[in-house]
């Protein structure tokens, strides 16, 4: 026997996804809560688990109260119930929406930042929800201050909600100790408030962020979705989040060397979207965009062209780049090396990276220069100096000590006029 539990925190209704076109549908947080609310009920999942800042602030009301309302009325008519504290963002409208919906099978709590407890049985498996909810804005205690809990049965699952920063003494957004989460005689604990899905510990309890289900910018990369909890007789919780999110925000590196052409690099583009498109398994039959940064790396004698061929504000959404997905490179981070292949022209220069580039163009054609020579007889002293040093003298005893050799001189002086250079161009 089992039952199975969606979790999810930090939908922040009302709001919508950065980097996306105006009043695109998927980017606004309600199609991501429809689309938990289809999952639910295609799953016949037994109960929703909200954790907070499921709606963003007072002024987004209007915006979320509609749908969010619609999705508990569609949950109500297949007998789901769903619990949910309150956080820091709806401290104010949750209790509101909830008091004022008439939603027997919704449940706040926790309410006024008392702990608060539901039981529940289904399919012959007993469970007790607690939760604390958010009394305003601002909460400077870690809200375990004033639990209090007993395990009823061993065969019993209880499941805490909590709202709150893990691990950050200092938060004025309730601090949670995590060695306090970890000693309290539940079976898991549900977090919100950190966007970023995150597992703490496995076991007794599990505890977890499920994070925001739906990418709200670059700031929130990667898979997203809720979680689903099977929580099997014998008191074991499976955990497995379902990527829901339609925005997926990511790095897209791209090497650039032997690029001579913009067609070539919109190849090596394609290429590295196919890649990762493949790589997303099964998150990507949720997505509709994907937004990237673009990092070039490699080596190109004029890395800063090449750097001006990918234009984000010219490029915008690439239409059905995969399979009905859209695609655009939000930002393009240039960390092209320079390729030291006009060395030539460089070494023409009046400047230190034409001194550099001279020395380098003479010690790899044998020849010299006043400053290759003046470095070497340096080199030369430098080295006599230090073999005969009392401590180097000592390390060396078993070894014969030979002479300073002017071809090893000038392959240390090589690298390290290479190594000057790249770094005076890169700046
Ligand atoms: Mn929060």
């Amino acid at each position: 026997m089992s039952i199975k539990l969606l979790a999810t925190s930090d939908l922040h209704l009302g709001r919508r996804s950065a980097d996306l076109p105006a009043n695109t549908a998927e980017g606004k947080t309600t199609y991501t809560w429809q689309k938990i609310v289809d999952l639910v009920l295609r799953e016949s999942v037994d109960g929703l688990l909200l954790t907070g800042d499921i709606v963003d602030e007072d002024n987004k009301y209007f915006e979320a109260v509609g749908p969010l309302k619609a999705g508990f009325e569609k949950l109500r008519e297949a007998d789901v119930e769903v619990f949910l504290v309150a956080g820091n963002h709806d401290y104010d409208v949750l209790p509101e929406i909830i008091g004022h919906g008439h939603f027997p099978n919704v449940h706040l709590l926790g309410a006024e930042g008392r702990w608060e407890s539901h039981r529940m049985s289904r399919k012959g498996i007993d469970l007790t929800l607690l939760g604390w909810s958010f009394p305003k804005r601002h909460v400077r205690e870690d809200p375990l201050m004033t639990f209090a809990w007993d395990t009823p049965h061993r065969s019993h699952f209880t499941i805490g909600l909590l709202h709150g920063d893990a691990d950050a003494a200092d938060s004025v957004y309730a601090p949670l100790r995590l060695a306090g989460l970890r000693q309290q005689q539940v079976d898991a604990w549900v977090l919100g408030h950190i966007h970023k899905p995150t597992v703490f510990q496995e076991y007794s309890p599990l505890i977890f962020y499920p994070g925001s289900p739906h990418a709200l910018s670059a700031a929130e990369p990667g898979t997203r979705g809720p979680v689903m909890l099977h929580l099997n007789q014998g008191k074991d919780i499976v955990h497995e989040m379902i990527p829901l999110s339609p925005v997926y925000y990511d790095d897209l590196f791209v090497d650039v060397t032997n690029t001579h052409h913009k067609s070539d690099l919109r190849g090596k583009l394609m290429e590295a979207i196919e890649t990762k498109s493949r790589s997303l398994h099964k998150t990507i039959d949720s997505l509709h965009y994907l937004v990237f940064n673009l990092h070039l790396e490699g080596e190109h004698s004029d890395g800063f062209s090449v750097g001006t061929w990918v234009n984000p504000a010219e490029d915008d959404f690439l239409d059905d780049i995969i399979a009905g997905k859209s695609m655009k490179v939000r930002k393009v981070i240039n960390r092209i090396r320079p390729a030291i292949e006009n060395l030539d022209v460089l070494a023409k220069e009046p400047s230190l990276a034409g001194r550099l580039a001279e020395t380098i163009l003479a010690i790899q054609n044998g020849e010299s220069t006043t400053l290759l020579d003046e470095m070497l007889k340096e080199w030369m002293m430098k080295t006599e100096q230090m073999q005969r040093a009392e401590t180097f003298i000592a390390l060396k005893s078993n070894e014969r000590v030979s002479a300073p050799d002017e071809k090893e001189g000038r392959l240390q002086i090589l690298q390290e006029c290479r190594k000057l250079l790249s770094t005076l161009i890169n700046g």
